[in-house]
């Protein structure tokens, strides 16, 4: 009796084992400095209050307009299906530094905002003239609302941030599938998450993942 009993606790508790794996929390932080690849006029700046000393922008004045040129990419690897928020820390001056255009493929198309200039992909960053957390969203004709991503697959995606406005500055991305988040969840990037971020430790993991599948697969002929 006392083993049916114990039986029966094990097989509800599988499941659900098998659950709370599905739904553990991501959170993956990135410097802006480091990502894979920047087009000018997107560039490498310098700011003692910035992460790790640096942050990226198109060179600008206050007040002045200016920009849609430039990008960073950035390859996330992310470890399992889901859907995700984008948070950045940012410094917005004034209503003609902004702004940024945000694609995150393969959830978003690939599509250049830059040219369509579909407001699907243009964030409206909160302004302040010091580093603030702003949660990635998409500035519409009709109000601005949060955007979230859904990944069918874990893998390789490409984080696209682009000049809109000259002079908005980004610093670092956060990653999260926790879309009620708030500022308190996040958090900068560790020497440890600089790291894999330019090392691909990330993808190391990955090789890994694709070793043990191989394993089970010879286990199983
Ligand atoms: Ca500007
Ligand atoms: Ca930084």
């Amino acid at each position: 009796m006392k083993h049916g009993i114990l039986l029966t606790l094990i097989i509800l508790t599988l499941p659900l084992c098998g659950i709370v794996g599905l739904h553990a929390e991501v959170g993956i932080a990135l410097e802006a400095e480091l990502a894979n690849e920047i087009v000018e006029p997107m560039i490498i700046a310098e700011d003692k209050n910035a992460s790790d000393g640096k942050f990226i922008w198109m060179e600008g004045a206050a007040a002045t307009g200016g920009g849609g040129k430039g990008y960073a990419e950035f390859i996330i690897n992310i470890p399992q299906p889901d859907t995700y928020a984008l948070w950045g820390q940012v410094i917005a001056w004034d209503g003609n530094s902004d702004s940024f255009w945000v694609t995150w493929q393969p959830a978003d198309p690939d599509e250049d905002a830059q040219v369509t200039q579909n407001t699907e992909f243009r964030w409206g960053v909160a302004q302040g003239a010091a580093w603030h957390w702003d949660r990635i969203n998409h500035w519409l004709n009709g109000g601005t609302f949060d955007r979230e991503w859904k990944f069918k697959e874990a893998g390789e995606t490409v984080l696209r941030i682009g000049v809109r406005e000259d002079a908005t500055m980004i610093d670092t991305i956060f990653v999260t599938n926790n879309l009620k988040a708030n500022e308190g969840d996040l958090r900068l990037p560790t020497d440890k998450d600089r790291k894999i971020q330019v090392e691909g430790l990330a993808v190391d993991a990955k090789g890994k993942a694709a070793t043990t599948w191989g394993a089970l697969k010879r286990a199983y002929r």
